[in-house]
């Protein structure tokens, strides 16, 4: 069946052609069909097999301008090879010692998982996601990974959007077959705010390369390495890239103690698996003398080095930009370079310019992509950052706020009825921080010292999580001042002591509350993780169905009376859906609204929230 647009008039001249025929013929020509739709005759009047002798204009194409000619060629073409082919056929091994030979710069697009989690509180849909994917695989092909999941997204999909974030991923795999796919995991905290007993660890892991996750980026909040190395070794036997992440938040130049040592300390405690790497504020001078660091670990331990950065501190023509350069002069040969906030080509354009050699990705194909999101950030113009942040913040190397916290900060502050003392609580974000024994910070350790900062500020108490052991443990005078003389719950690393998990217990209480059978694996592991936050969405689900599907207007703001909406429920099922009129509110508060569902009238009774 094809249609032009108005897929209900489509539709009834189709049915009424139908039962004028007694044979049916079956044409693969687009063209050909529209015509035959059109015609009047055709579709009103029994026709004989000389019908197309005497009309053999119906034969003919209608001049196009070839536009739609072209979207085929595009949506047929098979996506090229790319780095994931190598993934697969050779194993992680093989995978990391190409990328070491790989002689030019290789691009992460962060588009997906931390540019709208910095950048536009982590709100975007699949729906939005899934649109442009087939354009990513065809003409970024060239792309070391796409990190697209983990960190927030998990989290907040379910939470707030009410979509399921395994099903994200399928859904991108199938899309992009080519393009590694990369995310960020919490070492021993997966992708939440607390640490979780190991087989939780072990088992999501497992669930995320089952789904399609190839290369995890591992981080623990205070580098704490043990937590990191059960999130490593997880990967590892998931058969997932382990990339070893070690978080960068302070003034390397003046910490007394996050010192070069340090770092380098902490790359060798993880078993000459990682390289030291930027996470935070680094100024282009430290990005120097660390990556001098790097060049006396590379000696000893070859590993292709990675930076991944935020941008608060001067948006794209700040200190970002200078720092990548940087870290990319330096290792001219085995730089991977990523790009965190900037979805932009401004800062791609810049350093791709700049680099000279070729990552495999145009500068004209990355514009084409960024038009697509300029339109597409639109339909989350309540979520910008912009909208409480104008310009970049050099204070951040002052306070060190990391920059995926800063936003999500703010409107926080702003909700707690703080607008006004921002300033203030980024102040006391410093102050916080030294309090705390001057940590690591990346979440959730960002968010332990954010909520204290805040806290200082509206002078009330909140309770914390234990997260694992900072560097140097915690200090004396704030341990005793908590614990009033108790022992310490944990010494060493909390997830060693947590008793496993009973998946099969779970799974037969989330079957008891909604339906034998309704549990899929990802369910289990959604609601291992994310307990409370599960059930809402599962309870969601079951009143609603999958909102994935809705646009992404419709789902914020609701249907535009006369608008059509296409859904597509599942592969060849789609739903057009045309809201009508809704009533007014009658005494109880309950309005009739009236839709066409594929041409079929349907009234449905909603009532006003209170
Ligand atoms: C996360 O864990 O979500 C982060 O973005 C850490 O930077």
């Amino acid at each position: 069946v094809a249609h032009t647009g108005n897929f209900a008039e489509s539709t009834a001249k189709m049915r009424r052609a139908l039962r004028e025929f007694r044979v049916i013929g079956v044409s693969t020509n687009i063209a050909f069909l529209l015509n035959l739709l059109s015609c009047e005759e055709f579709c009103t009047v029994a026709v004989d097999t000389g019908f197309l002798d005497r009309n053999p204009q119906l034969m003919r194409q209608r001049p196009s301008r070839g536009r739609v000619q072209k979207l085929l060629r595009f949506i047929v073409a098979v996506p090229p090879d790319g780095w994931r082919k190598i993934l697969k056929q050779k194993g992680p091994e093989a995978f990391a010692k190409a990328i070491l030979d790989h002689p030019g710069v290789l691009l992460t697009d962060t588009t997906m998982r931390d540019a709208h989690q910095s950048l536009l509180a982590t709100r975007v849909r699949t729906y939005d996601l899934v649109k442009i994917a087939p354009f990513a695989a065809r003409r970024l092909s060239g792309l070391l990974s796409m990190e697209c999941w983990g960190g927030a997204t998990f989290d907040v999909s379910l939470r707030f959007l009410h979509e399921c974030p395994w099903q994200r991923l399928r859904q991108l795999r199938d899309l992009v077959p080519n393009i590694p796919f990369q995310m960020l995991l919490r070492g021993a905290n997966a992708v939440g705010y607390t640490n979780y007993a190991d087989n939780v660890v072990y088992r999501f892991c497992e669930e995320a390369v089952k789904t399609g996750m190839d290369i995890f980026r591992i981080f623990d909040c205070l580098n704490y390495v043990p937590n990191m190395l059960v999130g490593m070794d997880a990967v590892r036997k998931a058969g997932g890239v382990v990339e070893a992440a070690i978080c960068y938040t302070g003034d390397l130049l003046t910490s007394k103690k996050y010192t070069l040592e340090y770092y380098l300390d902490t790359a060798e405690q993880l078993g000459r698996r990682a390289h030291p790497g930027h996470q935070g504020h680094g100024r282009p001078v430290e990005t120097r003398v660390s990556q001098a660091a790097g060049h006396r670990f590379e000696a000893e331990i070859p590993r292709p080095p990675a930076a991944h950065s935020h941008s608060r501190h001067g948006r794209s023509r700040g200190g970002h930009p200078a720092r990548l350069l940087r870290v990319r002069r330096r290792h001219s040969r085995r730089f991977r370079r990523r790009d965190e906030r900037h979805h932009s080509a401004t800062v791609h354009g810049a350093v791709v310019g700049c680099v000279g050699r070729s990552p495999g990705v145009q500068p004209a194909d990355v514009a084409d992509y960024n038009a697509y999101w300029e339109m597409t950030r639109r339909l989350y113009v309540n979520f910008e950052c912009t909208n409480t942040m104008r310009s970049g913040n050099a204070d951040v190397y002052d306070n060190e706020i990391p920059g995926g916290q800063y936003t999500n900060l703010h409107f926080q502050s702003i909700s707690l009825g703080l607008a006004d003392q921002f300033a203030l609580v980024k102040k006391k974000f410093a102050e916080a921080n030294q309090l705390l024994g001057d940590l690591i910070k990346v979440t959730p350790s960002s968010k332990v010292v954010g909520d204290l900062a805040q806290f200082m500020v509206q002078n009330k108490l909140s309770s914390t999580v234990c997260i694992g052991q900072p560097h140097g443990g915690f200090p004396a005078e704030l341990a005793a001042a908590v614990l009033h003389g108790r022992k310490p719950k944990y010494t060493s690393r909390p997830g060693a002591e947590i008793p496993p998990f009973d998946f099969e217990k779970l799974r037969r209480e989330l079957e008891k509350k909604f339906g034998q059978g309704s549990i899929s694996d990802c369910d289990l592991m959604s609601a291992a993780l994310y307990p409370k936050v599960f059930d809402e969405f599962a309870e969601f689900r079951r009143q609603f169905g999958d909102v994935s599907k809705l646009s992404t207007r419709s789902f914020f703001q609701g249907p535009k009376i006369a608008e059509e909406l296409e859904l597509y429920l599942d592969k060849g099922i789609t739903v057009y859906v045309k809201s009508l009129a809704i009533t007014e509110p009658d005494k109880i508060g309950q309005r009739r609204c009236f839709f066409e569902v594929n041409g079929q009238l349907r009234v449905l009774h909603t009532r006003d929230r209170e």
